[in-house]
């Protein structure tokens, strides 16, 4: 099992040859095919490894980091140098000063799962600085619970597929229903139904209005509105005053199931800024003709409609206002909670929207208690490292940014996930040590001064299953473990036995005994549920066990039928079309309804005059984030071994560029090398360079330097949503772009760094 799904594989002397897709999966995923080849690939990490500046000088902040050698350890160097670093980190300088939040995907498998293995261990030596939040929903995360009353319900209890397929007449999608999106699923997923739900819909006369820059954000039939990016908040808007203005919303839904309407329709209607957020309004903003969004807006009230909203759409500037506007238009349809009507909020997004859950806990890991009460919000890693003792907001409270002495990672590579990556390198030389675990040498493994080889999935048993998927599943390794790579949870089961805290850690047990041990427990539970479960032994052997599900749920459902009884969780038990509680924080970035703000990174701007192209930065159709880009998949993709980029021919051909060629992609934050396929299907002022392009700096020293395969953070700001969330912003930036005429450099990224063998070459 993998994130993007279920799979067999064939083997051969220690690699994956083959993958075949589990054979009830409607849609299996290409990624896939990055599978066969990546366990002995050349940029697995083959042993353990420390940076040579550390081991020669010892801890420190370092310039060096991203372009020094290492040095091969033995696994008990490693484990003893990783335990007395720890200890003197936390005897000198406290818990508080080692971050451990380590975000990112990792593998799927429930007990291997690298973060729940660091936390655990980083509990286990009295706590870390922790991080709240993702990367994915950083902004609905924190606004859906003062609006709504609920976060993760809103995507794990959503309508389900069948039941969209089955009744809604109009499905308007703001960021489309990205269907390579809907590959990959947290934890794994044995299904892929969105596009053949699309198709039902469609085959029972249901109509799709898309709208999104990119064509291909909705696959088959569908109206397509491109709004200019970044506007979608003037659109709603936009269509929510044709329905106030023409009597067209649902007084009886608002004053019954919500609270603060008449505010929020004081700011539409212009009483408060003089300025009516009529469609011409919202017109001019979005490039959209006013015709089309009044006509938009008789259709959606006219109908059985759902409003669905991707989580790309927060994961800007005001990433907040998006999702809140989407659900006050869909309250003012007063659809919430009939079937097939109301409100979405990932649709497309990820894979788990539209499936339906399973109504029991799955078996987790405990990781214990963490004592140290400090966090950050995730994206405010480079933030955090630089500015120590800083003050920062955050969901109403100012707190304080620790001071990080040592960096531990499992499960993430922030050179995937972070923005201004020149600024998160600088970030990066602060600390005294960085540790890192994974399997391969990632940019983010090449600064680290401790280096962790992992296993991957492939090599080891676990159990898998995910709250929205009918099947748990035994992980049966596929090959042995590779090279002088070991399980994480052996490396701190070592380091945890050096450091005094061995029996807290493992309590005991093998990886195998624990496997089984989350088994039994899990199937206790059931067993009190009323649930039987097979024996452990039986599970194993059969491969998985089916669920139960909870089939054609439709969200809030239950409130509309009972909203006294099913009082949502937020302070007036009913949706918060304005917020008293945000309303209170006081924020210049965020009101208590929702509103326009003008984007920074936006072509309607000023900054647009010297950056004119706006990159939209999105996930990559050919892998999950940064995993395997090495893989076939990822590789037939690119365009002369460049990440590519896409471009409309208007665009291209002003700049005299043609398909096929590599062009430079700048801004003042940085520059990277592109490959360019050239389509049509976008707006002519939009271009879109996925994430994921492993970090390839032409100069490794220096942290300024183009990245020449491809990775859009080089580009994107380093910013908070708002004050509120402080949630990534990393979808969208503005660039220039120019061809690219000199020799090509080398794709060095996935070769490994030099690793010095002590044995033969030894240290003076
Ligand atoms: N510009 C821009 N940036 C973005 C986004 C965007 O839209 N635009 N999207 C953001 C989003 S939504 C996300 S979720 C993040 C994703 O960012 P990440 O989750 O950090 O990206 P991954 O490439 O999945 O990193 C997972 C790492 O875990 C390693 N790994 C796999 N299995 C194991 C294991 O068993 N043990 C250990 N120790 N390591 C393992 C993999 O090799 C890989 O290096 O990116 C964010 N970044
Ligand atoms: N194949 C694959 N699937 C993935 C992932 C992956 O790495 N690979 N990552 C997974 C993860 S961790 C997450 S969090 C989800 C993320 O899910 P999303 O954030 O929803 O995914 P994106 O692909 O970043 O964006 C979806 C689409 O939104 C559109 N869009 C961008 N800006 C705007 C805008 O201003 N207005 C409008 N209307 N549309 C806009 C883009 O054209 C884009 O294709 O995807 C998941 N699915
Ligand atoms: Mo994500």
């Amino acid at each position: 099992m993998a994130h993007w799904g279920m799979f067999r594989a064939s083997a051969s002397g220690g690699e994956i040859t083959e993958v075949h897709p589990e054979a009830g999966d409607a849609s299996p995923s290409q990624v896939l095919g990055n599978v066969p080849g990546s366990v002995r690939h050349r940029s697995r990490i083959t042993g353990p490894a420390v940076r040579r500046g550390w081991l020669e000088n010892g801890p420190g902040p370092s310039e060096k980091r991203g372009s020094d050698d290492y040095v091969a350890v033995s696994w008990d160097e490693l484990t003893d140098l990783l335990a007395a670093e720890l200890r003197r980190v936390v005897d000198r300088y406290g818990n508080e000063s080692i971050y451990g939040g380590s975000y990112g995907w990792a593998s799927a498998g429930r007990f291997h799962h690298a973060q729940s293995q660091v936390h655990r261990f980083l509990n286990c030596i009295g706590g870390y600085t922790r991080s709240v939040n993702s990367y994915s929903t950083g902004a609905t995360s924190v606004v859906m619970p003062h609006v709504l009353g609920a976060h993760w319900q809103m995507f794990s209890r959503s309508t389900s597929w069948d039941v969209i397929a089955d009744n809604t007449d109009l499905l308007v999608a703001f960021g489309g229903v990205p269907v390579k999106n809907t590959s990959v699923n947290h934890g794994g997923t044995s299904n892929h139904p969105t596009e053949g739900a699309l198709n039902a819909l469609r085959a029972r006369g249901g109509k799709i209005v898309t709208v999104s820059p990119l064509r291909d954000d909705m696959t088959g039939s569908a109206t397509w509105l491109a709004p200019i990016p970044g506007s979608d908040v003037a659109v709603m808007l936009g269509l929510a005053h044709v329905l106030v203005t023409e009597g067209r919303h649902d007084t009886g839904f608002l004053d019954t199931y919500c609270t603060g309407y008449e505010k929020f329709e004081r700011y539409l209607l212009g009483a408060v800024d003089g300025v009516a957020k009529s469609a011409a309004w919202a017109a001019q903003r979005s490039g959209l003709r006013e015709d089309e969004i009044v006509a938009l807006a008789r259709d959606m009230s006219s109908r059985r409609t759902l409003v669905t909203v991707t989580w790309s759409l927060q994961r800007i500037k005001n990433g907040e206002q998006a999702p809140w506007m989407g659900l006050t238009l869909a309250a003012m349809l007063g659809q919430i909670g009939i079937p097939g009507g109301g409100f979405g909020h990932g649709y497309g997004s990820m894979n788990e929207p539209g499936l339906a859950p399973v109504p029991y806990p799955l078996p987790t890991l405990p990781q214990g208690h963490n004592p140290v009460a400090t966090f950050i919000p995730v994206a405010a890693i480079s933030e955090m490292l630089l500015n120590p003792g800083a003050l920062f907001e955050y969901n109403g409270d100012t707190s304080v940014y620790p001071d990080i002495k040592l960096v531990h990672w499992a499960g993430g590579n922030p050179f995937h996930h972070h923005q201004d990556l020149g600024r998160l390198r600088r970030a990066l030389t602060r600390p005294d040590t960085i540790v890192v675990h994974d399997p391969y040498w990632t940019p983010m493994a090449k600064h680290a001064d401790i280096v962790v080889p992992s296993t991957t999935s492939l090599e080891r048993s676990d159990i898998s299953c995910t709250r929205n998927d009918p099947l748990l599943v035994a992980m049966q390794p596929a090959v042995p473990r590779f090279a002088d790579s070991r399980d994480d949870y052996d490396t701190f089961a070592a380091v945890a036995e050096k450091m005094g805290c061995a029996q807290e850690f493992t309590e005991g047990r093998t990886s195998g005994e624990w496997i089984r041990h989350l088994y039994r427990q899990w199937q206790g539970y059931l067993r009190n549920s009323g649930v039987d479960t097979p024996s452990f032994d039986d599970f194993w052997r059969d491969g998985s066990v089916a669920m139960n599900t909870e089939d054609r749920l439709t969200l809030f459902e239950d409130y509309r039928r009972d909203p006294v009884k099913n009082a949502l969780r937020t302070p007036s038990g009913r949706i918060e079309i304005f917020s008293e509680v945000i309303d209170g924080f006081g924020y210049e970035d965020c009101a208590g309804h929702p509103a326009w703000f003008e984007p920074t990174e936006w072509l309607g701007g000023e900054r647009a005059e010297m950056f004119p192209l706006h990159l939209i930065a999105n996930q990559p159709r050919t892998r999950l984030h940064s995993q395997l880009d090495h893989g076939a998949t990822s590789q037939a993709s690119k365009v002369q071994g460049r990440e590519p980029i896409r471009m409309h021919s208007s665009a291209a051909s002003a700049r005299g560029i043609a398909d096929g060629d590599v062009v430079r992609v700048f801004n003042d934050r940085g520059a990277c090398l592109a490959g360019v396929v050239v389509d049509d299907g976008m707006l002519a002022r939009v271009v879109q360079l996925s994430t994921g392009a492993w970090y390839d700096p032409v100069d490794a020293a220096d942290t300024a330097s183009m990245c020449k395969h491809g990775n859009p953070n080089v580009l994107t700001p380093d910013v908070g949503a708002s004050s509120l969330s402080q949630g990534c912003t990393g979808q969208h930036v503005l660039v220039q772009i120019e061809r690219y005429d000199e020799e090509l450099p080398p794709i060095t990224a996935f070769d490994p760094p030099q690793v010095i063998d002590r044995v033969r070459t030894p240290l003076v």
